[in-house]
């Protein structure tokens, strides 16, 4: 198997969300071992430390319907460079997160080098949300819609151009709580979701054959983002937005696995780990082992 060498970015941002903690994720995701456990698989790593993020205290909230918009546009400028660079160099990008917002700006970094780029979204939301149709103005809830082309233009057109992926590549996993807004989007655009209901139904092995052939379909790349929150709160329960009925630690490992037999990712984040609300660094545990799957291990 190709083990190309890999870039790990921290982007310790969450003014993308409600509550404080997830700035903290990437330095828990380390703590974690990411590094050692990707050395020990055969893989060249370096690491090239935190983007700089602006902390909400000492920035203006502005509009309340798309909080800290122009700081979160900047920062996601910033990190889809610092991607697009990665990839320029032949390297795969891995990104630890921080609220999800940031995938706003990954996605971008990404998208500039793969023309058909599908879209993994591992979540316990669709994140599908606009300005418009927010409960909660988070930006967080915004960016997959953002990345389809859907919702503010200074968002929509971070690094020049936009869409950043169309809605027949994209598949989102894990769904369970979605606004009214977001299943309108759905069924507009056609997005496909393997709710848990779908996963209960048929079991995660199916889910993943579809996804995997969905995402890889007439693509050149495949990104995955993934929330833990897609995860049951039980086993991940260091997330800022927890809801309860979520994927266990071992469907999201056979998800993983799967992805790694299929040889598909191109990149991935890890977003949303709160050290703040979480158990002795579980939740970055479960992380760093699920990019353990993605990157190959095996039991045997
Ligand atoms: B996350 C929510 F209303 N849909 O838009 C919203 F339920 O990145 C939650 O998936 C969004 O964690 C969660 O605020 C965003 C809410
Ligand atoms: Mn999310
Ligand atoms: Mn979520
Ligand atoms: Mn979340």
């Amino acid at each position: 198997m190709d083990k190309k060498p890999i870039t790990i970015i921290g982007m310790p941002m969450d003014l993308g969300q409600g509550r404080r903690g997830v700035d903290m994720g990437p330095s828990a995701i380390r703590y974690a071992s990411a590094q050692n456990l990707l050395r020990q698989l055969g893989y060249e790593v370096e690491d090239i430390g935190d983007l700089s993020v602006p902390s909400p205290e000492s920035v203006n909230i502005g509009d309340p319907q798309l909080k800290y918009l122009s700081e979160i546009r900047q920062v996601c400028e910033k990190l889809a460079d610092t991607v697009s660079g990665v990839v320029e160099r032949d390297r795969f990008p891995l990104v630890f997160g921080g609220d999800h917002s940031m995938a706003i700006g990954t996605v971008a970094g990404v998208a500039k080098h793969y023309q058909k780029l599908g879209l993994i979204w591992f979540d316990a939301h669709a994140d599908l949300n606009s300005g418009e149709t927010s409960p909660s103005g988070n930006i967080h809830g915004m960016s997959l819609a953002v990345s389809l082309g859907v919702g503010h233009h200074e968002l929509v057109n971070i690094g020049g151009f936009a869409p950043k992926v169309h809605p027949e590549h994209v598949v989102i996993i894990g769904a369970r709580s979605l606004d009214p807004g977001e299943r309108e989007l759905i069924q507009h655009l056609g997005i496909k979701v393997f709710t848990m209901h779908d996963i209960d139904r048929i079991g995660m092995a199916r889910v993943m054959d579809e996804a995997i052939s969905i995402v890889s379909r007439e693509t050149d790349g495949v990104h995955l983002s993934l929330d833990l929150d897609g995860l049951d709160p039980k086993d991940a329960p260091g997330v800022g937005t927890p809801v309860p009925g979520g994927m266990t630690f071992r469907e999201s490992h056979l998800a993983m696995e799967m992805l790694a037999e299929a040889q598909v990712i191109t990149s991935a984040e890890f977003v949303e780990v709160n050290p703040i609300i979480d158990r002795e660094n579980q939740t970055a545990k479960v992380a760093v082992d699920l990019m353990g799957s993605v990157f190959g291990k095996k039991v045997l």
